[in-house]
C-alpha cells in the first residue's frame, strides 16, 4: 500500500491549487469586524488562522477532518482485539483527510517504532535533570535538544528551495512523534522509578509501546486508554495555546523540534494542559477535606470556597466550547465501561452534577461545563499512574500529532512568517476619540 509520504506528495499540488483558487476568488473579502475588546481580550473569536485538520464548534466540540470523536472511534482502524482507534490512524486522517487502511496504519506503527531511539546525549540530558524539575520542563528540554539531528535545519543550511521544505519537515515530524514515548518513559522512570527502561517492541503499536515504556503494558485496558487518550488530545483546531505556538514558531522556519518544544512550554500552563494535574490536586484536596463519601452539600461548599478564594475550578470552562466537552464524554464512557464502581470516578461524576450550577450562579465563566482535563487524571490514577505532575506529559505526547500535521501543511503550502500588528493604548484612543 501507499505510504503516508507518497499520499501527501499527491495531495499537496491539489491543495496548493485549491488555496490559490480560494485566494483569487475571495482573497479581498472581509470575515467580519475586529473590535478593540478583542485586542484587549485575548483575541477571542478573532478570525486569524487557517487549519484544515480539526475544527471546534462551540456547542458540538471537536471534529477531526469533519469527523466527531464517536465517528473516529467507529471508523479508524483498531489494534487486534482492541476497541479504541489507533493514534497512527488518527495521524493519517489529520494529515490527509482520509481514513487509512489497516495496512497503512500498521506501516506507521512500524515506522514510528523504527525511529523511536533517542540520541545518547538526549538520554543523558534527561538523566541529568534533577527529579525536582517538573516533568514538562524536562520534556521541553529533551525535545529542544532533538533539534541536533533536524533534517530540515540541515537542509536549510544546504540551501533547500522553498517548494521542497515539506520533505525534511515531514521527516522531522515523524521522528518527533516517534521519539516522544522514549522521552516520556525516561522522564517517568527517572522521576518515579529506578530509571531502567525496557526495549520497545517493533511489532506493537505506538500506544502499546508508550504504555510499555511507562511500565503499564501488562494492563490491556490501560493500553486502550492510551489509544483513546492520544486521539482525543491530539488536536483542538488552530488557535489554542499549544497548537498556535507550534505554528507561530514554525513560521520562523524553526524546525519541528524547536517549534514543538515551544508548544510544550505553552501546554505546561495551568490554564491550558497543566489543568489535568490541577484537577487531580484539587479533587484530592477536596477528598482530604470532605472525606470518601461527601454529600452534595459538602461538594457545593468546597467549590464555593475555591471560587471565593479567587481560584478557578480546574477542568471547567473553555475559551471556545459552550457545552460539555465531547472529550470529557468519551472518557466518561470509557470509565462507565471499564471502572464504573471506582470511587474517584463516582466523585468526578458527582462534581459534574454540581459544579456547572455553581459556576452559573457565580455568573462569571461563559462556559460552566467540564473540559477534557476534568476527567483524564482519575482514569490514569485508576490504573496506578497517580503521579499527577506527569499528566501533562501525556497530553504533550498527544498534542504533537496535531501540531506536526499542521507544520507539514504550513511548509507544504508555503505559509509565511506570522506577524500580526500590535497597537498602543494611546494609538487606540487617538483612532476613536470623538467618534
Ligand atoms: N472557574 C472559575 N472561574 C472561571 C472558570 C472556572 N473554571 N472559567 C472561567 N472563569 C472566569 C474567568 O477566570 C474570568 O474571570 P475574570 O473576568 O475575573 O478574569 C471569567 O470567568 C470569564 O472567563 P471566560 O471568558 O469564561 O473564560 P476564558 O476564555 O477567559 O478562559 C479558561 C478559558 C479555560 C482559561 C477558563 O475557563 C479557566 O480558567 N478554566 C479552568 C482551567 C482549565 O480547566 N483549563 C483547561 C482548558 C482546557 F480545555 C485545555 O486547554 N486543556
Amino acid at each position: 500500500p501507499q505510504s503516508l509520504k507518497e499520499r501527501l506528495a499527491e495531495l499537496i499540488p491539489k491543495e496548493k491549487e485549491n488555496v490559490k483558487a480560494i485566494r483569487t476568488e475571495y482573497g479581498a473579502k472581509a470575515l467580519g469586524q475586529v473590535t478593540v475588546d478583542q485586542l484587549y481580550g485575548g483575541m477571542r473569536g478573532l478570525p486569524a488562522l487557517i487549519w484544515d485538520g480539526s475544527v471546534l464548534d462551540a456547542n458540538e466540540g471537536i471534529r477531526f477532518r469533519g469527523k466527531t470523536i464517536p465517528e473516529c472511534q467507529d471508523l479508524l482502524p483498531k489494534a487486534d482485539g482492541g476497541a479504541e482507534p489507533l493514534p497512527e490512524a488518527l495521524f493519517w486522517l489529520l494529515v490527509t483527510g482520509e481514513v487509512p487502511t489497516a495496512e497503512q496504519t500498521k506501516a506507521i506503527s512500524a515506522e514510528w517504532a523504527a525511529r523511536a531511539e533517542l540520541p545518547k546525549f538526549v538520554e543523558e540530558l534527561i538523566d541529568r535533570c534533577p527529579p525536582t524539575l517538573h516533568p514538562m520542563s524536562q520534556f521541553s528540554v529533551a525535545v529542544t535538544a532533538l533539534n541536533h539531528d533536524s533534517a530540515f535545519a540541515k537542509a536549510y543550511q544546504n540551501g533547500i528551495p522553498k517548494a521542497e521544505y515539506w520533505g525534511p519537515i515531514y521527516e522531522d515530524c515523524m521522528d518527533l512523534i516517534a521519539k516522544l514515548p522514549a522521552i516520556a518513559g525516561r522522564i517517568y522512570r527517572n522521576v518515579y522509578g529506578d530509571g531502567k527502561l525496557p526495549a520497545i517492541d517493533a511489532t506493537k503499536d505506538y500506544a502499546w509501546n508508550l504504555s510499555h515504556l511507562l511500565g503499564f503494558s501488562d494492563k490491556e485496558a490501560f493500553v486502550e486508554l492510551m489509544r483513546l487518550y492520544i486521539v482525543i488530545h491530539s488536536d483542538h483546531e488552530g488557535g489554542n495555546v499549544s497548537a498556535h505556538t507550534g505554528k507561530l514558531v514554525g513560521s520562523a522556519l524553526s524546525d519541528p523540534f524547536l517549534s514543538y518544544a515551544a508548544a510544550l512550554d505553552g501546554l505546561a500552563g495551568p490554564l491550558h494542559g497543566l489543568a489535568n494535574q490541577e484537577v487531580l490536586l484539587w479533587v484530592m484536596k477536596m477528598r482530604s477535606k470532605v472525606g470518601e463519601n461527601p454529600s452534595d452539600q459538602d461538594i457545593k461548599d468546597y467549590i464555593w470556597s475555591t471560587l471565593k478564594s479567587g481560584q478557578v475550578v480546574p477542568g471547567y470552562g473553555h475559551a471556545v466550547l459552550r457545552k460539555t466537552d465531547p472529550r470529557y464524554m468519551a472518557q466518561r464512557a470509557f470509565a462507565l465501561k471499564h471502572l464504573p464502581e471506582d470511587p474517584l470516578f463516582k466523585l468526578v461524576g458527582q462534581i459534574y452534577n454540581i459544579a456547572p450550577g455553581i459556576l452559573l450562579e457565580a455568573g462569571k465563566a461563559k462556559n460552566p461545563w467540564p473540559n477534557v482535563d476534568a476527567h483524564s487524571g482519575i482514569l490514569l490514577t485508576y490504573y496506578g499512574l497517580d503521579q499527577m505532575q506527569f499528566y501533562t506529559v501525556l497530553f504533550g505526547v498527544s498534542r504533537a500529532f496535531g501540531v506536526a500535521a499542521q507544520l507539514i501543511w504550513d511548509r507544504a503550502l508555503g505559509a509565511p512568517l506570522e506577524r500580526p500588528k500590535s497597537y498602543s493604548s494611546e494609538a487606540i484612543k487617538k483612532m476613536f476619540v470623538g467618534k
